[in-house]
């Protein structure tokens, strides 16, 4: 018998960044962070568990893939077939919907949708708290795609109480422009910048403390619906995980010279009194967090510079949902 589900999962973009992991194994986090679900990229992840199946196998926009992916989503799996005491093999299929141009693949989405779907198929019936702790051991940023609007990952203090809490539904006047910068593949990936930065950056134990502050400031902010302060913040805080990146060794960046054009137009802006903040993550693309009734016009200050493939405008989305086939 085969028991199958398909499953939307929203990727985020973090306000308050996770950089650091305490625990390699787990995904537990150095710190709290707090992110954003964004509407326009989203993953459709379909799972089909089946006794007849020899082996997983795995199909991203339609192509298969090979072993070193496949086996990544098989370890991911094992985490629902140990809680379900079943060695049943499974074929998942997931589409990306990212705007071709935007380089944005994310894990987040990924991992999210593939554990919401683990979860339906297998019968597992895993509340959405410890399913933020099951997609957290695919991805950390995973961990806080599970709802919509504005999401707290609590670091915890060990794998079952480090997961997802919705803060705020983020049906304010609330968007995000992004800038695609470029696709070309990271230098340095996520999980190596990392470690390397936890490891050797004597800024490190500067940022984890100044995080601390800042997600209670952030929460505040957003109680008080208060966008001018949200958007200090954001901005930052990401100034400062970038900034841990410089004090490494070896030193690197994420940065491109557009990437600081991006910023430098948003900066423009705001003298000109549209209130508007950036943030990057571990790439060259900007994401320009601003009032969604205004994004438009930051559009158009964007475009003087970035072609319109390059500009993404989207507003907050929700959190996993089952889809029909
Ligand atoms: C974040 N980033 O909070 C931060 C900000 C990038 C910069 O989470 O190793 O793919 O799989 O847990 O979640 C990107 O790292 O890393 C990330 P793993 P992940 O969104």
């Amino acid at each position: 018998m085969s028991k199958k589900a398909y499953v939307r999962a929203h990727t985020n973009i973090a306000l308050i960044k996770y950089w650091g992991k305490r625990d390699e194994t787990d995904f537990l986090p150095m710190n709290s962070s707090l992110s954003m679900t964004l509407d326009k990229l989203y993953t459709d992840t379909m799972v089909v568990f089946d006794e007849a199946l020899p082996q997983d196998s795995f199909y991203l926009n339609g192509e298969k893939q090979g072993e070193k992916e496949t086996q990544k989503i098989s370890k991911f799996l094992n985490l629902f077939r140990e809680e379900k005491n079943t060695a049943i093999r499974a074929r998942v299929e997931s589409i990306n919907h990212v705007p071709t141009a935007a380089g944005l693949a994310s894990s987040a989405s990924a991992f999210a949708a593939l554990a919401g779907a683990a979860n339906l198929a297998l019968g597992l019936d895993l509340d959405p708290q410890r399913l933020s702790t099951f997609a957290r051991r695919g991805s950390g940023s995973a961990t806080r795609s599970i709802y919509g609007g504005f999401v707290e990952w609590d670091m915890g203090t060990c794998s079952d109480d480090s997961f997802a809490v919705p803060v705020d539904d983020a049906g304010w006047d609330i968007g995000m422009v992004i800038v695609a910068v470029n696709q070309k593949a990271k230098e340095v990936s996520s999980r190596i910048g990392m470690k390397r930065t936890v490891e050797t950056s004597p800024f490190y134990p500067a940022w984890v403390e100044s995080a601390k502050r800042d997600i209670l400031d952030i929460k505040a902010a957003i109680a008080a619906k208060d966008f001018i302060r949200l958007g200090e913040i954001t901005e930052a805080n990401g100034m400062k995980m970038h900034g841990t990146m410089l004090g490494a060794e070896p030193p690197f960046s994420y940065w491109e010279p557009d990437s600081i054009v991006a910023i430098k137009i948003a900066q423009a802006l705001r003298k000109q009194g549209i209130a508007c903040y950036v943030t990057m993550d571990a790439g060259p693309n900007v994401k320009v967090l601003c009032r969604l009734s205004q994004a438009e016009t930051i559009k158009q200050a964007l475009l003087e510079h970035f072609t319109e493939d390059k500009l993404i405008i989207t507003k907050p989305g929700k959190g996993i949902r089952e889809l029909t086939p």
